[in-house]
């Protein structure tokens, strides 16, 4: 069970490969950066040297969203150093069990001893080295609403975190509607606290926009990610403009 007392801490995704980027946003007020390898832009190689960029500040969290479910895919994230994996589009428990085991040595799962990057880097404060990788999984169909409670049952879960454009397609939303707003969205996000609540996990979401971002950190969730630089350099820029030409 995990310590869910603790303030809600907030991040922000990073879609772009370019390792100055990742180093300059990990020196931001962010509690976690979260390379996103199933709709950013980077490769491999790209993450692993953002990952290092990431690491010149002790204490922020690297997560990870891998491009895929594949299970050496995630064994291959956990030798290099992630602190949390952020599995997309889960609807099963059995695929939550399958993708935990991929980050445990046995008996208790299936990795293969291999933690090259971890065994050298200083870990965030209070971590051990072979403290398991967290494993937070993204809550964005249908189905996995439908299995929320067995979801969040499964031995080793960290957290559940809610996708909310994906989710608010299958609601038949759309993509871009604001999502707290709309009822069946927040009962879904109630239940999501209630239940990671139960079960002793966190329960996190993504923002699209900043006010979203307090609507859910006032709902109680424990972390919450603010949008990708992409968005948020093209936001900032936005507003830079309109200001100076007002002025
Ligand atoms: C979603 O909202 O569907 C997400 O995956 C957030 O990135
Ligand atoms: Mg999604």
């Amino acid at each position: 069970m995990n310590n869910v007392d603790h303030a809600p801490s907030v991040g922000c995704f990073l879609t772009t490969g370019d390792s100055l980027i990742a180093e300059r946003l990990a020196h931001c007020e962010l509690d976690y950066l979260c390379i996103d390898l199933q709709h950013g832009f980077l490769t491999e190689s790209e993450a692993r040297y953002c990952i290092q960029a990431i690491s010149t500040r002790p204490n922020i969290r690297i997560w990870v969203r891998p491009s895929s479910k594949s299970l050496d895919h995630i064994g291959r994230l956990c030798d290099w150093g992630v602190h949390t994996l952020l599995l997309p589009m889960i609807e099963t428990p059995d695929e939550v069990a399958a993708a935990i085991a991929a980050t445990r040595y046995p008996p208790s799962g299936s990795r293969s001893f291999g933690p090259i990057r971890p065994s050298f880097v200083k870990p965030v404060a209070n971590e051990l080295l072979d403290r398991p990788v967290q494993v937070f999984v993204m809550i964005e169909t249908l189905a996995a609403i439908d299995n929320l409670e067995e979801i969040a049952a499964v031995p080793g879960l960290s957290g559940i975190y809610f996708g909310p454009t994906d989710l608010g397609i299958a609601m038949g939303y759309g993509a871009r509607d604001p999502f707290a707003s709309k009822t069946r969205m927040a009962e879904v996000m109630r239940l999501g606290i209630e239940t990671a609540r139960r079960h002793g996990i966190f329960c996190a979401s993504h923002a699209p926009t900043p006010t979203e971002a307090s609507t859910i950190l006032k709902m109680g969730f424990d972390h919450v990610t603010l949008g990708n630089d992409l968005v948020i350099f093209a936001a900032t820029i936005n507003d830079l403009a309109r200001k100076s030409r007002s002025e």
